[in-house]
């Protein structure tokens, strides 16, 4: 077998899986390695009760195949994981991707190998891995690709808490994000979940229908918009698919690149009367799910504005939820946004239930995990079955279990051991030939994922069709260009109130992370600027013909 690849990719989720179909259109080699045993990252491996997709199934799709938007029929108005997944398989089929696919595998490290000056001069010709990404795996293979690209998704890397005593409970403990792939039964289990981010509010109301008792540790109160899912009804499919294009070419002029069923921003918010604030925070409420947040344009940028919008969604978790003292835990007090909220399915109200206690640790953090249960505020609990739901080493973490090493031998843990540094999110100096998809830098996280990825790996594709017209071989972002880049997002990032919280797209989640505002924020000026860039002749990187 050939192990030397025009294109190595890491990762086969929704990026990794895109990669290999664009690369092939191409005419270049690609193999795309996976640790899972199956593709579909993220949603592979986070199975866990009541998993589903924040986004609306008909916007968190492919758009690069119109066959495939208009063959796909999604159920329900948010996708549940199984379905999403389903669907991913489907396109590996479809595009029949699974041959250049290795699944299993472990990538541990990728090295980019200098080329050398041979003894004719010529740059790379003493040495056929020289000016090449080596990447071993954990099955003991080594290949060489000309370009690596790494399609490790933003929420892979698994945040496991630093708790004593973790590792000696003697029940069951699972991490919502390697949830087991068979399922777990709670039925008359006594169950302890740590965490109320997105993967527990996601669960809670889903395992409290069949656990014994439910006792959930909430460090931070979190902002919960209901979804109000349901079944796709089939005039929506059919009025999207008449012009699915249009529509996805809208979601693109959107800062978050999503929100078909959203209205159009409405001002800012001190332009209204009360009275007219009032009605529209109803309205957006009543629509569901995170275009609540579009409801006006300054919600993350003025104080005062996410003051009033954070106290009507206080109040709503006040009406839900029967006991006041309860319902004043459950209140977030950090500005709206900030943290990402998250959209539910009977959250609030699963509070009411006799079988669910909720045990606030935000002063108090957990003393120990024992081999009963836990301890904390003095008290112990005792559990058949703990559950952590307590987040991703996010949009770094996935790279940082790599060994990547560029010139020189340095590594990319090294290189951001203050935070990351890309030019774009795409590439960062030091390291040719390395591309990062929905890197940080870029609007990643902050808009819907695939509508990133088709971009990221659109651009990518374009530049090596322009790299081989002019014969280059590598192409390198500048110091200058990523210096100036990461000004420029943090630049942004101070302008809004999104900094104001312990949140991950901070790094705040995991101890000892260089706190850095990592994505970009907006979708259309990131896109025009990339576009600038290719037509100023690849503005902020070097290219070499060695
Ligand atoms: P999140 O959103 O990072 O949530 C993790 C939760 O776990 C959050 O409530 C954390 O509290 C809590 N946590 C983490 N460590 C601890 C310890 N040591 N003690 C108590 N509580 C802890 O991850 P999710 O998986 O829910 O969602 C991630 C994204 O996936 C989500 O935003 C969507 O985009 C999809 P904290 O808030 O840090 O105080």
């Amino acid at each position: 077998m050939n192990r030397d690849l025009d294109v190595i990719v890491v990762g086969a989720g929704f990026a990794g899986l895109y990669l290999v179909h664009k690369m092939r259109e191409q005419g270049r080699s690609v193999r795309a390695f996976e640790a899972g045993s199956g593709v579909g990252g993220t949603w592979f491996w986070n199975q866990y009760p009541g998993a589903r997709c924040d986004i609306e199934s008909m916007e968190y799709s492919y758009g690069f195949s119109e066959e495939l938007e208009q063959s796909w029929v999604w159920d329900e108005r948010y996708a549940r994981q199984s379905e999403i997944l389903r669907y991913i398989n489907h396109v590996a089929d479809r595009f029949d991707l699974r041959a250049d696919i290795q699944l299993n595998t472990k990538v541990l490290s990728a090295h980019y190998v200098e080329a050398e000056p041979a003894s004719n001069g010529v740059a790379g010709s003493s040495d056929a891995g020289a000016g090449r990404w080596q990447i071993k795996t954990d099955d003991g293979e080594t290949w060489t690709g000309a370009f690596c690209i790494m399609a490790t998704g933003c929420l892979s890397s698994t945040n496991t808490p630093n708790i004593p005593g973790l590792d000696s409970f003697a029940g069951e403990m699972h991490h919502t994000s390697r949830w087991p792939h068979e399922g777990v039964d709670f039925e008359g289990k006594r169950v302890g979940i740590i965490g109320t981010g997105s993967s527990g509010i996601q669960s809670i109301p889903v395992i409290a229908e069949s656990a014994l008792q439910l006792t959930v540790f909430q460090r931070t109160a979190n902002y919960s918009i209901p979804a109000y899912n349901g079944a796709l009804a089939e005039e929506t499919r059919v009025a999207i698919k008449a012009d699915y294009q249009a529509i996805r070419a809208l979601n693109r002029e959107r800062g978050a690149a999503f929100g078909i069923n959203w209205g159009p921003p409405g001002g800012l918010t001190f332009d209204s009367t009360k009275a007219e604030r009032l009605e529209a925070y109803e309205r957006y409420w009543e629509m569901g799910g995170l275009g609540f947040l579009g409801v006006f344009e300054d919600i993350l940028m003025d104080q005062r504005a996410n003051d009033e919008i954070s106290e009507f969604v206080r109040g709503k978790i006040r009406a839900v939820v029967d006991d006041p003292e309860l319902a004043r835990l459950l209140s977030p007090d950090h500005v709206l946004g900030c943290k990402r909220p998250c959209v539910d399915t009977n959250y609030y109200k699963t509070y009411n239930r006799d079988n669910v206690e909720l045990v606030d640790v935000s002063e108090k953090a957990i003393d120990r995990i024992t081999e009963r249960g836990l301890v904390t505020g003095g008290r112990e609990f005792e559990f058949d079955c703990l559950v952590l739901a307590t987040g991703f080493d996010a949009m770094t973490g996935a790279l940082h279990s790599i060994d990547i090493r560029g010139r020189q031998e340095q590594t990319l843990v090294d290189k951001w051991s203050a935070g990351p540094i890309t030019y774009l999110g795409l590439g960062t100096n030091g390291f040719p030939n390395l591309f990062t998809i929905t890197g940080p830098g870029s609007p990643s996280v902050l808009t819907n994922m695939v509508t990133s990825i088709e971009q990221h790996v659109d651009w990518i594709a374009n530049c090596f069709d322009f790299m081989q017209g002019q014969g280059h071989a590598t192409i390198e972002a500048t110091r200058e260009a990523e210096e100036a880049w990461v000004f420029h997002v943090n630049e942004i990032a101070d302008e809004t109130l999104y900094p104001t919280c312990n949140s991950w797209y901070l790094g705040a989640n995991v101890p000892g992370k260089a706190r850095v505002f990592m994505p970009h924020i907006g979708f259309p000026p990131y896109v025009e600027k990339c576009n600038e860039v290719v037509a100023a002749g690849y503005e902020g990187f070097d290219f070499s013909s060695a």
